[in-house]
């Protein structure tokens, strides 16, 4: 029987962090499902829209060759259906979220990976941001 991944996620400006996360992940069975959130739960979650839209973000995840299939995640509080759902063995998590999904260790294990130190989306939000328009100097 093939061991099934799943995992959550915005995955907006596509960074490395992501990568890696995805590819532990994948590492860690036979399929790796993505839940990719929805632009209205990223809004709910970080006080912002994504960058990018849903189906954009959607294309871009399943394009990683670690990616078997993705689908849009709508809300936090379905994570124990979509598990079922997709018959997922293992839920896998970045440590930022360590302990906010231990209850469905009843119906899969679940497990946190270690984030990439030093990058996030926001912080690349920023960093362009400055590049556009550099921050002026008083000297
Ligand atoms: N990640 C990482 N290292 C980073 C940034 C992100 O390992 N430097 C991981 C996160 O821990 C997460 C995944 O990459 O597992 C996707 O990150 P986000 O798009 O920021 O996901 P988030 O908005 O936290 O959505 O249902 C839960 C949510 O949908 C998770």
């Amino acid at each position: 029987m093939k061991k099934r991944i799943i995992t959550f996620g915005t995955y907006d400006l596509l960074h490395i962090g992501h990568v890696r996360l995805l590819e532990r992940a994948a590492q860690l069975g036979d399929e790796l499902i993505v839940g990719v959130s929805c632009s209205k739960l990223n809004l709910s979650k970080k006080g912002r829209a994504p960058v990018y839209e849903t189906s954009d973000r959607m294309e871009i995840v399943k394009a990683l060759g670690c990616v078997d299939e993705v689908f849009v995640e709508e809300s936090l509080e379905k994570k124990g259906q979509y598990i079922q759902e997709f018959g997922a063995h293992i839920l896998v998590m970045g440590d930022d979220w360590a302990g906010r999904f231990d209850q469905f260790n009843s119906i899969c294990s679940v497990v946190y990976l270690p984030r990439t130190e030093g990058i996030s989306t926001t912080q690349l939000i920023g960093d362009i941001g400055e590049m556009v328009l550099p921050a002026t100097g008083t000297s």
